[in-house]
């Protein structure tokens, strides 16, 4: 456990570009608690990053693109760094090798910082974690992050879709474009990428899609489709010239604004949930629990009745 004061010293150091700092800290705010809070206020103001959202199926070329992405805003000068958040990792550990080997030729580079965000089961503190984790590399001096998601499941689309710039990645072929409209991609894709396009199917997977947000419905931003081959860069100046277009939009619109306040009402829920989890514990850590428990096996006290004595007890959230 790391005391409130380290934290605090953390976040110093992380400002003054201590990178170990930096790991350290991202460590604290995945665990949330006192410490996380300590850390994260010692941390405030600081100036939103431009935030760049990967999703798409397992295996579809997020990671590959991720690296590509790294590649065009450093080579624009800027400093990037990339969260890969992997919900299977916990399990297997494999993916995230092997994101890491295929993104080390940035790892010498002191303007490009990757982390894997573990979950370690906990998915719904993903919800928390992975805009503080923003807000942390951001103070850290990367203006750009680029958030890697399997877009699959409601919590990794919804990190995915509180991104300012949402790349949603489809391949060609095995109806990938209808895939992508079930797991709710559709919807929050400003770009949308068919990766693999040395593959056969590239036209009839645009043709899906462009038939699926066309259903979709009109919004002020009309998402491009792109075609890459991330492995060997081909594509990767038009998704690039596509996401740049994009933040054109979203500053001329005034919708940043609104992207930077969707994903503080996430992390906001996440802190709620997370309060709210801990006055739970805290309750049923009561010597009064089991004696509760009893009474309502016995029939004695309704477990509604008898929960709320036990919040009462811990006077609620604090
Ligand atoms: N043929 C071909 N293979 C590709 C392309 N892009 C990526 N790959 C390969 O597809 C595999 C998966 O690529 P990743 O970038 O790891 O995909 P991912 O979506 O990050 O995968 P997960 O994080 O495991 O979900 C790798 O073997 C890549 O080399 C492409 O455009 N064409
Ligand atoms: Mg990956």
């Amino acid at each position: 456990v790391t005391s409130a004061a380290s934290a605090a010293e953390l976040a110093d150091a992380t400002r003054d570009g201590d990178r170990g700092a930096l790991a350290r800290l991202l460590t604290i705010v995945e665990s949330g608690g006192d410490a996380a809070r300590t850390g994260l206020a010692a941390l405030r103001p600081v100036e939103a990053a431009a935030v760049i959202g990967v999703t798409g199926a397992p295996g579809a070329g997020k990671s590959t693109l991720a690296n590509r992405i790294v590649e065009r805003v450093r080579a624009a000068g800027e400093r990037v760094a990339v969260l890969a958040i992997d919900p299977t990792s916990a399990f297997t550990g494999g993916a995230i090798l092997g994101d890491r080997v295929r993104m080390q030729a940035h790892d010498v580079d002191p303007g490009v910082f990757i982390r894997s965000m573990a979950t370690r089961g906990h998915l719904g503190g993903l919800t928390r974690a992975t805009p503080q984790a923003i807000h942390v590399v951001a103070a850290a001096g990367f203006p750009w992050v680029v958030v890697e998601t399997v877009g699959v499941g409601q919590v990794e689309v919804a990190i995915a879709g509180s991104a300012d710039t949402v790349v949603v990645v489809v391949n060609p072929g095995w109806g990938d474009g209808v895939q992508a409209s079930k797991a709710g991609l559709l919807e929050i894709g400003d770009v949308f990428v068919v990766n693999k396009a040395d593959r056969d199917g590239v036209a009839a997977t645009r043709h899906d899609l462009e038939g699926m947000l066309a259903l979709a419905g009109r919004r002020s931003w009309t998402p491009p489709i792109v075609e890459t081959v991330a492995t060997d860069g081909r594509g990767v100046d038009d998704l690039w010239n596509a996401v740049c277009a994009h933040g054109e939009h979203l500053a001329v619109s005034g919708e940043r604004e609104s992207r930077i306040a969707a994903r503080a009402g996430a992390e906001l829920r996440g802190v709620v949930d997370e309060l709210a989890q801990r006055a739970a514990d805290d309750a049923c850590a009561s010597p009064r629990f089991s004696g509760l428990a009893e009474g309502v096996a016995r029939g004695e006290i309704d477990p509604y009745g008898a929960a709320q004595e036990l919040l009462d007890e811990h006077g609620g959230v604090r």
